[in-house]
């Protein structure tokens, strides 16, 4: 797949959809001239946040994750554009709001290292997974 083509998935957490800034990150990532290809909402069961987050199964925060995604809807998306995945993990903002830089999402929407709004792939494997993973073909 070329750049240009390159997709990747976004997901908008529960404190994200609970204080209705839903429209806030989409109009970022719109803003940048990413495309939206696909979007659903829905509330995800704790096996698929176990699948989805399956890389921090060992760490001491798993479960507060898995309790924190399933504790109400997300909107899950899928986003196409140049270089896509990595420019979203940079209009995202580091992991830690905190630390994040002024301009990105979490650092101008978030405080806390958990409840940190966003989700986006870290590499076009996971891009891959996870699309399939919340955008399963049906029939
Ligand atoms: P994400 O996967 O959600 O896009 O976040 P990320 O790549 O920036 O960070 P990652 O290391 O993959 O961590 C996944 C999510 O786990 C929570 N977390 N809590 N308490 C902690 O030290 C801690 N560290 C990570 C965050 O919700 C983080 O986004
Ligand atoms: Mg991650």
């Amino acid at each position: 797949m070329s750049s240009q083509n390159e997709q990747t998935f976004v997901m908008v957490k529960p404190d994200g959809v609970e204080r209705g800034l839903v429209g806030e990150i989409i109009s970022r990532l719109e803003n940048k001239r990413l495309n939206l290809r696909k979007i659903t909402m829905l509330e995800v069961s704790k096996e698929l946040a176990q699948t989805h987050y399956q890389e921090h199964r060992d760490k001491p925060f798993f479960n507060d994750l898995i309790n924190y995604i399933t504790s109400g809807p997300v909107v899950a998306m899928v986003w196409e554009g140049d270089n896509v995945i990595e420019v979203v993990r940079k209009l995202i903002g580091d992991t830690d709001p905190k630390k994040a830089a002024p301009g990105t999402i979490r650092g101008d929407l978030a405080l806390d290292i958990t409840y940190n709004l966003v989700h986006g792939s870290d590499s076009e494997d996971t891009a891959k997974r996870e699309i399939n993973l919340f955008f399963r073909p049906t029939n």
